[in-house]
């Protein structure tokens, strides 16, 4: 059996089959529509669907946002170009006419790296470092969703009370500081208007501003992992999302938190699916829904 899986990301949608072993094919990638219209998401979802008709048996959406009785609410509506609500569930099965299981995109990719995990593992942290800052909480082998599905919710915790306002509401969020859209933010002069990638090339070339952007964003999630080790106990994070996997960042929260006291200190892995954790892990739970 097919799944057809679907990423939607603050930056990119993605779209692949998934077979029963978890082999991934014909995977596509466009572009987030910047748009507050759920019309223009829902043009977006049908062009990337459309190559996949009678290809697949069910659909597994991995989205950001609360995504909760299969409705998506934006905790940051400014990630996704404002758009607030957006009936996902509805919306998939009526284009692609199949069953269709929706979990936010990283809640999906921390049940497909505790899936990898799960013979050393038991309690572990999933990670995204991309558009926003996501997470999602394995407790004994169980995914966290909490009774509104807002659980993992960790890009939205404090990291400095006098930083910028977050796009949630709050001031100062890990996610105001530490996202692709935080570092591009806060870029000034030579860096202005430059987006995460390109101040991570830039970085590369030794740029001074681009190296300070990229530390204080591994800085907070740094604290952030400390304090999640505080609270759950966690064994392990597993870093993932652009920011999370471009080369050097990880090394660079490893630096941080060998710096705190020995109790905060655990591994932090590169998410072993690196781009694909969403669609693996929304696949892995609809066909456990569908079993
Ligand atoms: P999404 O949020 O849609 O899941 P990504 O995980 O690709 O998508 O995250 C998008 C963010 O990552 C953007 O801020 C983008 O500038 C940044 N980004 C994309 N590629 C890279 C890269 N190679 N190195 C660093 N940052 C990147
Ligand atoms: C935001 C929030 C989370 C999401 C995270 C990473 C919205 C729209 N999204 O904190 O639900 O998991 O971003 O999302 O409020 P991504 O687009 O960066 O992958
Ligand atoms: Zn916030």
């Amino acid at each position: 059996m097919n799944i057809l899986a679907i990423d939607i990301g603050g930056t990119k949608l993605a779209a692949a089959l998934i077979d029963a072993n978890s082999q991934i094919s014909q995977r596509l990638e466009i572009a987030t529509p910047a748009s507050s219209s759920p019309q223009a998401l829902e043009e977006a979802l049908a062009q990337l669907v459309a190559p996949y008709q009678g290809k697949a048996q069910c659909v597994a959406v991995a989205s950001t946002g609360i995504i909760d009785q299969g409705i998506l609410t934006a905790l940051n509506p400014d990630n996704l170009g404002g758009l607030n609500q957006f009936p996902l569930q509805q919306t998939l099965q009526r284009l692609t006419a199949l069953p269709c299981t929706v979990l936010n995109d990283a809640q999906a990719a921390a049940w497909a790296e505790y899936h990898y995990l799960a013979d050393r593992f038991k309690h572990i942290t999933f990670i995204t470092v991309s558009t926003g800052v996501g997470g999602g909480v394995i407790i004994n082998g169980q995914l966290l969703t909490g009774p509104h599905a807002f659980a993992g919710h960790i890009g939205h915790t404090l990291a400095d009370p006098n930083g910028p306002c977050c796009g949630c509401g709050r001031t100062g969020c890990v996610e105001s500081i530490a996202s692709g859209r935080a570092i591009a933010a806060a870029a000034q002069n030579e860096l202005q208007g430059k987006d995460a990638r390109q101040i991570f090339s830039a970085a590369q070339n030794d740029n001074l501003q681009a190296k300070r952007l990229i530390i204080h964003s591994a800085q907070a999630i740094c604290q952030l992992i400390a304090n999640l080790k505080a609270i759950l106990d966690t064994e392990c994070v597993v870093l993932g999302g652009s920011v999370g996997l471009a080369q050097g960042y990880r090394q660079q929260v490893e630096e941080g938190l060998a710096l705190l006291p020995p109790p905060f200190h655990i591994p932090v892995f590169a998410a072993h699916y690196k781009h694909d954790a969403g669609l693996i892990g929304a696949a892995l739970f609809a066909a456990e829904q569908n079993q």
